[in-house]
Parts: C-alpha cells; sequence; structure tokens
C-alpha cells in the first residue's frame, strides 16, 4: 500500500509539467510563460521589487498586480511592493507622485505612457511613468509585452499615446444570451444573474482589453431591446461598468430609438417632440445616476427595420442631436450609425450612406459621432475604403471594422484580420490624409464569447488583438502586431515566431481569393451568410441578392459604379474618382466592385478575365494547402492541445475554401456558358448540389 501510494505520488509528479502546460486559450496572450534562462535571469535583475504612488487608486493596484503576476510567470519570482528605490526597481511614477517628471510627460496626454530604463538616485531602475493612473496601467503592460517579446530591458526608452480618442469594443450581444454574427458561444453577460454575481471572466475580459488600450464598451446589440434601458438592465449594466472601472473601459450602450414609445408609454418617438426629448433627458439622468462614467449611445436608426427620426420625416442629425443633447449635461456623447441603406431606393447600394449623411456634415452637434463601417457595402473580405471617410469635415466620425468574422469563414476559417485593418486605416481618402487620421473613434465588433477561448478558435484571437494594438496606434502594421502576438501567445523562439506571422500575413488574401477574388462581394449564403450562394436572385429585397452584386450575364461580370454605371466613383475625390473610373487604372483588387467587365477582358497577366477569375480561387485553395502544410511543420514548437485544434480547424477551412471555389466556378461557368481553361480542375459537383445545401442551424443568427 506504501509502495502504491509513493508511486501514485510519483505519477502525479511526472504528469505536473505537462497539466501546468496544458493550454486551451483561455489564458489568451497574458500566459506569461517563463522565459530563457537568460531572460529570465535579466528580468529578475529588472524587476527585483516594484515602487508604486501611495495610497495607491484600484488602477494602479491592478498595474502592480498585473506586474506581479507577469513577472512571477516569465522570470519565476514575484517581486515585492517596496517604497524604497533600490536598484532593479519598477518604478511607477505619475507628476502627483514625482512632480519633476511632469514636462517629459507633456505629450503623452491622459493615456499615454513612458518606459525607461535609467538611474535614480545611483540605483538602476525602470520607469514607467505617466500623466495618469490608467496611463500607468497601459505603461505596465507594455513594459511587460516588451519582457515578453524580448526587449533589452537595460537600454528601453519607448514612449506611445494613443492616436485615436474613443478604443471601443461594440458587442452584438442579446438580453437572452445570443450573439448577432457571434461564433464564440454566449454572450459573456450573464444578464440573469447579474447584478448580484460577477463573473471572475469579467475581471480578465477588462485585462485584456486594458493590455491592448481599449477604453470602452458597448455592451449589446445595435439591434437593440429598449428592455436594456429599464432600470433593472441599468443596474447590471452598472455592475459591469463597475468592475471595469479600474482597467479605463467605460461603458457604453446602444439605444433603441423607440424606447420612449415602448418604455415611456409616449404616442411618439420624434425627436422633436418637447415629451420626447424631455424622456430621453430623463433617461440620461438616470443611467449617469448609476453608471457616473458612461460612455453614451450608440445607434442604429432607420436601418434594416431599425427605427429611426425619419418615421418622423426627422433627419439623422435630428435624431442624433435629441440624444446627444440628453448625454450633454454629463459629458457623454453619441455614436450615431451610417449603416443605412433602403430597398426602396433603387441606387446602388454602395451610394446611399454617402447620400444620405455627407449633406449633414455641419448639422450634428458636437458631440455626436457618426460611425462608418470600413466600406460602403458590409464587412465583406475586400471592399474599398468608405466613401464617408474625408467627407464630413464638420463632423467627427468613428471607423466601424468587424472582428467577428461574419463574411471571412466564421471563427472555423483562420483569418489574420490585421492586413484589412491595416488595409483600411492607412487608405488615402485624398481629402484629409489616411481614414486613420480622419476618425476620432474606432470601433470593433467583438469576437468574444463565452468559449474557453474567448473567440471561437485560437487564431481568432489574434483579431481581438490586432484591432486593440491597432486602435491604439494605427501605424503598427498588420506584421509587427502579428509578431507580438505570436511571441505572447505561442512561442517566443524568433523562427517559429516567425513562421506563424508568415501564416497568418496570408491568411486573409487566402479568403478573398477563395471566395470573393477581384472586387466581387456578397455572394455568400441568405442570413446566416455561410458558404457560397452567388446563385441567389429571389430574396424580398433585391440588394440583399448575391446576383444584384455581381451581376454576372452571358456578357461578363462585375458591378459598373463608373461613370456609365451607378457612378459611386464620383463620391470620391477626384484623382481616386478619375483612377477607379478607369478598369485599366483600377487596382485589380477592386476591378469587379467597379466595373462590369467581358469575360475575355484582358487582364494584366496575359489572361481573360475568366482564366484569371478561376486562377484567383485556386491560388486560395493553394494557399490554405500551404498554411496547412506550415502549420504541420511547426508541431515541435507549439503546446500539444493548441497545435491540433489548430491543425482540425485548418482542415476544415481546406474542404470549405474547394467548396467555395467549387461552387462559384460551377455558377459562373453556368452564366458565362465558357469552357474550363486548360488544365483546370473541374468543381467536384454538379452546380445543383451546391444549391441545395441548407444550413438550418448555422451559428450567429442572434434572437
Ligand atoms: O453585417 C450586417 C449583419 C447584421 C448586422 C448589420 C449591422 C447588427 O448581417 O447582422 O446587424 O450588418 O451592422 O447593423
Amino acid at each position: 500500500m506504501r509502495t502504491m501510494g509513493r508511486w501514485l505520488v510519483m505519477l502525479v509528479l511526472a504528469l505536473l509539467p505537462a497539466w501546468a502546460a496544458a493550454e486551451d486559450g483561455a489564458e489568451l496572450w497574458l500566459r506569461y510563460r517563463p522565459l530563457s534562462q537568460a531572460a529570465r535571469s535579466q528580468l529578475q535583475r529588472r524587476a527585483a521589487a516594484i515602487v508604486a504612488p501611495a495610497p495607491a487608486s484600484p488602477t494602479v493596484l491592478a498595474a502592480v498586480a498585473e506586474l506581479q503576476r507577469g513577472v512571477a510567470g516569465l522570470a519565476g519570482r514575484e517581486p515585492a511592493l517596496s517604497q524604497k528605490i533600490a536598484s532593479g526597481a519598477l518604478l511607477l511614477a505619475t507628476p502627483a507622485s514625482r512632480p519633476e517628471l511632469g514636462p517629459q510627460l507633456q505629450e503623452l496626454g491622459a493615456e499615454g505612457w513612458l518606459l525607461r530604463s535609467t538611474r535614480l538616485q545611483g540605483r538602476e531602475v525602470t520607469l514607467i511613468a505617466a500623466n495618469t493612473d490608467i496611463g500607468l496601467l497601459y505603461g505596465s503592460f507594455a513594459w511587460l509585452r516588451a519582457a515578453q517579446t524580448g526587449a533589452d530591458l537595460a537600454r528601453l526608452d519607448l514612449h506611445s499615446a494613443p492616436r485615436i480618442a474613443l478604443r471601443l469594443l461594440n458587442h452584438w450581444d442579446n438580453l437572452d444570451r445570443t450573439v448577432e454574427r457571434g461564433y464564440a458561444g454566449q454572450s459573456l453577460w450573464d444578464w440573469w444573474k447579474l447584478p448580484d454575481i460577477r463573473d471572475a471572466r469579467y475581471v480578465d475580459y477588462a485585462r485584456a482589453n486594458a493590455s491592448l488600450g481599449l477604453n470602452g464598451t458597448v455592451l449589446n446589440n445595435v439591434n437593440a431591446k429598449a428592455e436594456s434601458l429599464t432600470a433593472p438592465f441599468l443596474a447590471k449594466a452598472a455592475a459591469l461598468a463597475d468592475v471595469f472601472r479600474p482597467w479605463g473601459i467605460k461603458v457604453w450602450l446602444s439605444a433603441r430609438f423607440s424606447a420612449p414609445v415602448e418604455l415611456g408609454g409616449l404616442k411618439t418617438a420624434d425627436p422633436l417632440d418637447p415629451a420626447v426629448r424631455a424622456w430621453w433627458r430623463a433617461k440620461a439622468d438616470e443611467i449617469y445616476r448609476v453608471i457616473p462614467d458612461f460612455g453614451g449611445f450608440l445607434v442604429k436608426a432607420n436601418s434594416e427595420g431599425q427605427p429611426g427620426p425619419q418615421d418622423y420625416g426627422r433627419s439623422h442629425a435630428d435624431g442624433a442631436n435629441m440624444l446627444a443633447d440628453a448625454v450633454a449635461p454629463h459629458g457623454g456623447a453619441v455614436l450615431w450609425r451610417a449603416f443605412v441603406y433602403a430597398h426602396e431606393n433603387v441606387d446602388d447600394r454602395a451610394k446611399q450612406a454617402f447620400a444620405e449623411f455627407q449633406p449633414l456634415d455641419g448639422q450634428f452637434a458636437a458631440n455626436v459621432i457618426v460611425q462608418v463601417k470600413n466600406g460602403p457595402i458590409d464587412f465583406q473580405p475586400r471592399e474599398p475604403f468608405h466613401p464617408l471617410f474625408g467627407a464630413m469635415p464638420k463632423t467627427p466620425l468613428a471607423l466601424e471594422l468587424q472582428i467577428t468574422k461574419e463574411y471571412l469563414g466564421f471563427s472555423t476559417h483562420l483569418a489574420y484580420l490585421g492586413p484589412l485593418f491595416e488595409e483600411v486605416l492607412q487608405a488615402d481618402t485624398g481629402r484629409a490624409g489616411t481614414v486613420a487620421r480622419s476618425v476620432r473613434a474606432i470601433a470593433g465588433v467583438a469576437n468574444i464569447g463565452t468559449d474557453r477561448n474567448w473567440c471561437g478558435s485560437q487564431f481568432d484571437q489574434a483579431n481581438w488583438y490586432a484591432f486593440g494594438r491597432m486602435a491604439w496606434d494605427p501605424d503598427l502594421g498588420a506584421r509587427a502586431v502579428a509578431q507580438d502576438w505570436a511571441a505572447q501567445t505561442f512561442t517566443t523562439r524568433p523562427a517559429a515566431r516567425d513562421a506563424i506571422v508568415e501564416l497568418m500575413l496570408m491568411s486573409r488574401e487566402a479568403v478573398v481569393d477563395y471566395m470573393t477574388p477581384l472586387g466581387l462581394h456578397h455572394l455568400m449564403g441568405t442570413g446566416h451568410h455561410h458558404g457560397p450562394a452567388p446563385w441567389v436572385d429571389n430574396l424580398e429585397r433585391p440588394d440583399w441578392n448575391p446576383t444584384y452584386y455581381h451581376r454576372a450575364d452571358r456578357g461578363g461580370i462585375g458591378f459598373d459604379r463608373s461613370p456609365t454605371g451607378s457612378n459611386a466613383v464620383a463620391q470620391y475625390a477626384p484623382p481616386l474618382a478619375r483612377l477607379w473610373a478607369d478598369p485599366r487604372t483600377t487596382p485589380s483588387e477592386l476591378l469587379l466592385w467597379f466595373h462590369h467587365l467581358p469575360w475575355n477582358y484582358a487582364m494584366p497577366s496575359g489572361r481573360t478575365l475568366w482564366a484569371e477569375l478561376i486562377a484567383h480561387y485556386d491560388r486560395g485553395v493553394a494557399a490554405v494547402a500551404d498554411m496547412r502544410r506550415r502549420w504541420a511543420m511547426l508541431q515541435p514548437d507549439v503546446d500539444a492541445a493548441r497545435h491540433a485544434e489548430v491543425a482540425a480547424y485548418l482542415a476544415v477551412q481546406e474542404r470549405e475554401a474547394r467548396w467555395w471555389r467549387d461552387a462559384c466556378i460551377a455558377y459562373f461557368q453556368s452564366v458565362s456558358g465558357l469552357p474550363l481553361p486548360e488544365g483546370v480542375r473541374p468543381p467536384e459537383h454538379e452546380l445543383s448540389f451546391y444549391k441545395a445545401l441548407r444550413f438550418g442551424f448555422a451559428p450567429g443568427r442572434g434572437g
């Protein structure tokens, strides 16, 4: 018996390292696994103790706790909290605790930070300095990131301040915990148990966001229920706001425009009606009583069936200004979405938001921000940037990106969105510099849910991460962000890290190629948006039909948005409009977005358009096969559980990439009537096979 016991103990001890190392993605990029021996020694020397301003605010306590946790994990020794400046101290300081720092920090604003290895009172210390406590928290995360990604901690001299003031997640989470376009389980917000029960994950959510520098979150779906503005739900939102506050994250709510009717019993929600205005003012006062730092409202109005000011013959400015008026006394803001299109309007859907909003420039209250999706249609794998960017100089704008991959293969396809975000942020509007320079706020539709790995797949975490990092610094670049993420999430070994980065960087273009190459868009299945359905032409609204977007017929393919067609190009700055008006000067990535061209149109490659299209589909499928090979080679470098999980997802992706390719080629061939070019593999099935596929329970439809 005794021997048995001893054996058991030995067995457990032998297994422990494996358990300790078991990875499921739950820790995101904040894993803090031990560094190499050399890096650990350096870290132990550089983080022997932490000196923080006293008395410490909850935010400073959070920063200290994160530093302790991080150093303990990375270096194996937890730094003690001390009041004495000794060699190897991490010194957290603001001008309030060390007035002499003031001048150095002027440029950093309320959220920026400075990291510097320096000498103080003859001791070698690392200064983490900021104007505010929240800046210290961001600086602490930045220092931990530097430590993790191999920076020379003896020679640190970094500083950073966010370029974009408001950096928000938008949750499309419903009150029943379904998530519209969510592929990562249920909503994190357990509305039923709130406000009494505060799930521990709320803190981890806030930590993760703070580690990226995000400073706000809209809790509920833009397709909003009025109930979220009732007292019981405000108490729940307030509980979340309390949890998030130390992490610098403000709570916002989506507001249903007709709430005064539904909750207040008023006859109208007309924004010019005094009773309606009074109702919203009282509602705002009530919200600020329970959430004193409430960010404000996000509104989807007169879009896809949502109520709005136009129901009463008023403009979007009238509606937005009324809400802005209600939150203004409290310092709040209104994010008013520009995602509008009406099927009664026969004009090109891509033109409608601009046509509606641009003439309103100058009519919005100062605390209204118009929130514009990255492209003029709807979060497609590739779109040109939205023409409203740079075109409303008197109105602050927000850029809305979609982190959840509604149109890029849900969470089962690996598509790193860094390159997509970079493409939009760096697009030159020709009017007000780049898109990044032209916006005051940035919002990302969250991909977060109750899945153990938060995002539905390991690699989808990178998209949350990239959104946050690029919201803080739009000039970082997709590659640099991927390098940090891969080092923090998978491995700090440079060769393996770089191999992961290469795989990530090719992934988005692969999706474009196998789904919607050459500027095609909106070809996916009805409602759930899963899989290809370019043949669909019978939906109640013409502008929901894929055939509306690709316009393929015997003669050719593509949407003519040049001056001979809808002339959507005219909404862009004149030099761009000229470029995109001519197929010969339109980049091939956007060719069929702006032009309807004959199948035998000669592409720069020397191929016909038909052959080029097929080549792109093939390239997309080949890229996924290549991604699988690359991932397989990384087996020795990645823990077994996550390696196997990603490999399984990639197998699904390859199968579905083939499906997209085959179904689209089968359909377009049925329309063009052309033979497949020499050597091209025919689709696996007849077109009728693909048309008959149904996905009744596809995720993400919401409640
Ligand atoms: O992308 C589309 C989605 C809808 C979404 C809408 C929007 C929240 O298919 O699910 O609704 O856009 O952005 O309002």
